[in-house]
């Protein structure tokens, strides 16, 4: 069981740029949970995905592992699939070390190796899924265009991007409506708004977020030939893109 996230629920002196240390760690399923809404239907679906995409014989990566819990869903859409294998990696040392604990508490045909390193380094070969889930939102943003081409490059035809992220609204009215939605969602999960705008002001340097208008540019410029949004809550959204 993931103890309550209370990170930031005292007032601190001055606000560190957020990382996924230990402490992160201990608290990280019920953290994001209780911050982006969609989170576990999006998780829910990805099993149905996995089993439309995946292909026999090919690599299935997810990018930003965390804890595996996209790791876990994505496995159980290729049990079914002759000689696939997953590649799962996360660039905090402690995500990584429970990530193996978790995996390793469920039983499956599927083999899963986790990696420790950037994802800017990860080299993607013969894949017919890669996930980013809410792990774009961290690669530095000019590091975006170059990191989805490698991956296009990367993937077998008719495989699968699925990319989850934070987005901003082009129109700044409604961005505001959609950032206060997910404010109260927030509040309505038991977040005080000393932890709202704590938490705010230290992933504001860590995360940038695109338009989902930015998002479909890039697919359409690397050569997708397919892509949607197939799920939204708010100011957060999940999107499919097919070579
Ligand atoms: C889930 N996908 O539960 N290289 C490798 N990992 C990175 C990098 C990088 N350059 N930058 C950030 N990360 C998960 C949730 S969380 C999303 C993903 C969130 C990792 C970082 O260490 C963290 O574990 C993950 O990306 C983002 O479905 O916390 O909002």
């Amino acid at each position: 069981m993931s103890q309550h996230d209370t990170i930031f629920s005292k007032p601190l002196p001055s606000v560190s740029d957020f990382c996924f240390d230990q402490q992160v760690v201990e608290v990280f399923p019920d953290m994001i949970n209780r911050s982006v809404p969609g989170y576990s239907s999006i998780l829910q679906t990805l099993p149905q995905l996995v089993r439309r995409y995946a292909q026999n014989n090919t690599h299935l990566y997810d990018l930003g592992c965390s804890l595996g819990a996209a790791t876990l869903a994505m496995r159980k859409g290729c049990e079914h699939l002759d000689n696939c294998n997953m590649i799962a990696v996360d660039n905090s040392e402690p995500m990584i070390e429970r990530a193996g604990l978790h995996l390793g508490g469920f039983k499956s045909q599927v083999p899963v190796e986790l990696r420790c390193e950037d994802i800017n380094e990860t080299r993607i070969e013969n894949a017919s899924v890669v996930v980013l889930n809410f792990t774009l939102q961290f690669i530095p943003p000019e590091k975006r265009e170059a990191m989805i081409q490698r991956i296009y490059d990367g993937m077998t035809d008719g495989g699968v991007l699925l990319i989850a992220e934070k987005f901003r609204h082009t129109d700044d009215t409604m961005n505001d409506v959609l950032i206060d939605l997910h404010h109260d969602f927030k509040r309505a999960n038991g977040y005080s708004e000393l932890e709202i705008s704590q938490k705010r002001a230290a992933i504001e340097n860590v995360m940038k977020v695109d338009t989902l208008e930015a998002h479909e540019q890039r697919f359409q410029k690397i050569g997708f030939e397919h892509h949607t949004v197939w799920f939204q809550c708010f100011n957060f959204a999940a999107m499919l893109a097919v070579k």
